[in-house]
């Protein structure tokens, strides 16, 4: 019975990350953070694009467009949508995460969720390097094991 389970090295591996530009100051840092986590699991620059578009609501339309177009293994998606911020948190944080996991479901090109949705400054800045964790390294090695994890049932069942 086969076991299976998606490796974490990127060598080989080609992705798009997609990154909205509404609060930058956090969705630069989920940016540089998924950059240095590609590269430090085999992934050249050479092999990735990053792709910048106005705010979270905008980024699963570029994450299908990437994924359709057959050369990414997956595909990230960074934005941050704070609930201090905004009045319609709920449409603009639920259209992203409905309209990254149907990127997914539609083309079979694993798109990840780095989409953090807060209620506050803080809580974002938590989770780029501070005590949350680092969530834009997160999706980039999530990626990359989902990657690995599709050729793997492709070849294996
Ligand atoms: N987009 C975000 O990524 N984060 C937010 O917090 C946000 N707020 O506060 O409204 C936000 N709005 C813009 C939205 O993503 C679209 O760009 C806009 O509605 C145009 O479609």
């Amino acid at each position: 019975m086969p076991e299976l389970e998606g490796a974490i090295d990127g060598q080989g591996l080609r992705f798009a990350i997609v990154v909205a530009r509404w609060n930058s100051f956090v969705t630069e840092k989920l940016l540089q953070g998924a950059c240095s986590a590609l590269g430090e699991h085999g992934v050249v620059e050479g092999d990735y694009s990053i792709i910048r578009v106005p705010g979270s609501f905008e980024v699963p339309a570029a994450a299908l467009w990437a994924a359709n177009t057959g050369n990414v293994d997956a595909v990230i998606c960074l934005g941050a949508v704070i609930r201090g911020e905004t009045a319609h948190f709920e449409y603009v944080a639920g259209a992203a995460q409905q309209g990254v996991l149907s990127v997914t479901e539609q083309t079979g090109v694993p798109a990840v969720f780095g989409v953090l949705t807060v209620d506050t400054i803080e809580q974002a800045l938590e989770r780029v390097g501070g005590k949350e964790g680092h969530k834009g390294k997160e999706a980039a090695v999530t990626a990359i094991e989902m990657a690995n994890l599709r050729r793997l049932i492709a070849e294996a069942l």
